[in-house]
């Protein structure tokens, strides 16, 4: 019976060290520890032993027993491990991996553009004032020296909401209620950047909804060589040292005398080409010295006070200095379009 617990041993030991998984193990324990396995048939065979032998065998009996449940369990742990092991290995995460792209926007060219020209003027000492796109007929029209049934009210065509309300045509309105504000006191320094509304058809330089940016000076002594100075400023700055200005006798309500201010083609260098349309020149904004009647409707003395006032488009500014040929694009959001100013 010695031998064949030392059969037993062997056998039970070398399984364990082959077994490659739990389910063997647990196969091997039945096979040799369980109810019916090769232990008990060797215990069950005591009974035919020496009152002397059977002590001894029954010890050796429980020391194979502890040997083999030692190997069992020792196996078992190392299969665990390298289980584990395999299972870190096959869900580790490369952190080195480059990570996913993320769409990144950006500012709307028409945004930069209005910004670019904010940020010269407050750097003048320029204020940015805002206000309603619903207006008064009184401040979008008769506060301009517009008055009601002037035929000039006929060049902006305009969404009435009531007899009395309106979608703004202009931004001139902020800056008539921004004068009203300081009580005929000067100076009033501020550019109006905002929406404008207009009963238009679309097409490619025509939108019912577009921008504006008007600027307004008023204090004493303010003379049309300040405004013709500004417009140089501004013109070089957005469009380039190498270009110059002049300004063209023209008429608005509420500007005396009124100007159209150009600046020089840059395509052409003044020769004459289908930007500029044969004159070497192109029409960027109009201006002039504020009318007395403004200035007195909103409280001013205009024996003591004169101002210089200009409005342009944004959409006609970026579409000039970035080559767009369409004021749609700006409203249509192609994404195709958009992204080619990221970063200019
Ligand atoms: C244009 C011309 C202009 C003004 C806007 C203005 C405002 C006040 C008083 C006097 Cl409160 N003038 N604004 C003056 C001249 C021209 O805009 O072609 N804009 C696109």
């Amino acid at each position: 019976m010695k031998e064949r617990l030392k059969e037993i041993k062997q056998e039970a030991l070398d399984r364990i060290q082959s077994a490659a998984d739990e389910q063997s193990l647990q196969d091997v324990r039945v096979y040799f520890l369980g109810k019916k396995g090769q232990i008990t048939e060797v215990l069950k065979g005591m009974g035919k032993l020496s009152k002397e032998e059977r002590p001894v065998i029954g010890q050796l009996a429980n020391e194979v027993r502890d040997e083999i449940t030692e190997a069992l369990e020792s196996k078992k742990a190392k299969l665990e491990q390298v289980a584990l092991e395999q299972q870190l290995q096959e869900e580790s995460v490369d952190v080195t991996l480059p990570g996913r792209p993320v769409n990144m926007g950006g500012p709307h060219l028409l945004r930069k553009v209005i910004r670019d020209i904010e940020d010269l003027f407050t750097s003048m000492g320029y204020e940015v004032a805002e206000g309603p796109e619903v207006e008064t007929d009184f401040y979008n029209f008769e506060s301009l020296n517009l008055p009601k049934h002037h035929p000039a009210r006929d060049m902006q065509d305009s969404f009435f909401i009531t007899d009395e309300l309106l979608m703004r045509t202009q931004t001139s309105p902020v800056q008539a209620r921004t004068l009203r504000k300081h009580d005929g006191q000067g100076p009033v320094k501020i550019i109006c950047p905002g929406k404008v509304y207009r009963r238009d058809t679309d097409d490619a330089t025509h939108s019912h909804q577009f921008t504006q940016i008007e600027g307004l000076y008023v204090d004493e002594n303010i003379r049309m060589s300040d405004l013709k100075g500004t417009l140089n400023v501004f013109a070089k700055h957005i469009f380039g040292e190498d270009r110059s200005i002049r300004l063209r006798p023209s008429f608005f309500p509420f500007t005396e005398p009124s100007v159209e201010m150009d600046i020089s083609c840059k395509i052409c260098g003044g020769e004459g080409c289908s930007v500029c349309k044969g004159s070497g020149w192109i029409e960027i904004l109009g201006a002039g010295m504020v009318h007395p009647n403004v200035l007195e409707m909103a409280g001013f003395d205009s024996e003591k006070y004169t101002g210089f006032a200009f409005g342009m488009g944004p959409e006609r500014i970026a579409m000039l200095k970035y080559g767009v040929e369409d004021i749609r694009h700006f409203y249509t959001n192609d994404i195709r379009f958009l992204k080619q100013f990221h970063g200019v």
